[in-house]
């Protein structure tokens, strides 16, 4: 078994930096790893309890799902992707009411490019199968390659992921680093409910139902109904950090849908950005000019 920190090759792949140079974690021990550990906490009773908190709120916190030495491996590849890759975001988004975003992104085909474990992690076996257990119907990868997997960092005061629901059914979100609960930066939710694109009335929706909000911890893992879950990211309130990666998954019935990217190609993919630069801005709030808060 391979283990944190090994002196392990990187097999010609890119270490996008690293400063051991080398891998954490080989990607083929992954399954297995997880595989190990889900057999080891994921008993029948825990599992029912996932279950029933996943249906009634839309999340359900798995966090002992994950190996320390897999956390440790996913920290140091996130850390060298934002350094090379990270785009800083700052618009608002009229398919989702004009709720703004602000916050620095990696978009998935850096990703692909220069780490294994992250799309590793994403085609895992074993958290498929769970997934597909904890939401009672089958788990699939997302037919939209560039919605796959996304990292995201806030650090700013005011950085936040505005109010929005997902295209596509499922999210397992890693929080790599989460802020304490009074800076801000915990997620909030409103299960149950339906996005309209065409004529989003989003807060409607959030006047008509409770929101439910989660204060997470630093190596926390949530598993999210993000289609039918309205969700934000409360905004941050001082300078702190916040980092997440987004594995996002569908349903089976996703694959025959007709879906429009348009919202996540804003947030994540937007094709004019520049890693390190900001991308182009449409948030125009007095208080809110992007440029005026340049990197990091
Ligand atoms: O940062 C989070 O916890 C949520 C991210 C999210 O909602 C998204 O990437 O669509
Ligand atoms: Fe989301």
């Amino acid at each position: 078994m391979s283990s944190a920190a090994a002196d392990y090759p990187t097999n010609g792949h890119p270490t996008n930096g690293h400063p051991t140079g080398r891998m954490l974690i080989d990607p083929a021990d992954i399954d297995r790893l997880i595989a190990d550990r889900i057999a080891e906490v994921v008993t029948d009773e825990v599992l029912a309890g996932w279950r029933r908190r996943f249906l009634a709120e839309g999340l359900v916190v798995v966090s002992e799902i994950c190996p320390p030495e897999v956390m440790a491996a996913l920290r140091a590849d996130v850390e060298a992707l934002i350094d090379g890759y990270a785009v800083r975001r700052h618009i608002r988004l009229p398919t989702t009411s004009n709720t703004p975003r602000r916050l620095r992104s990696v978009k998935r085909g850096y990703i692909a490019e220069h780490s294994l474990l992250i799309p590793t992690l994403y085609r895992a076996a074993p958290l498929l199968a769970l997934a597909s257990r904890i939401a009672g119907e089958e788990v699939v990868l997302c037919p939209y390659d560039e919605e796959q997997f996304v990292i995201s960092r806030m650090n700013q005061p005011g950085d936040t992921h505005g109010w929005h629901w997902d295209d596509y059914a499922y999210g397992m979100v890693w929080v790599l680093e989460a802020p304490a609960v009074q800076d801000g930066g915990f997620i909030q939710c409103v299960p149950g409910t339906r996005w309209d694109k065409n004529d989003p009335r989003l807060f409607e929706t959030l006047c008509r139902h409770p929101i439910r909000s989660y204060g997470l911890t630093s190596g926390d893992i949530y598993f999210l109904r993000s289609d039918t879950t309205l969700h934000s990211v409360y905004p941050l309130q001082n300078p702190t950090q916040r980092t997440i990666v987004n594995l996002a998954w569908a349903s089976v019935a996703d694959w025959s849908r007709e879906i429009d990217h348009e919202t996540t190609e804003m947030v994540y993919t937007d094709l004019d950005a520049a890693p390190g630069l900001d991308a182009p801005a449409n948030d125009l709030a007095a208080d809110d000019v992007a440029g005026s808060e340049r990197q990091p």
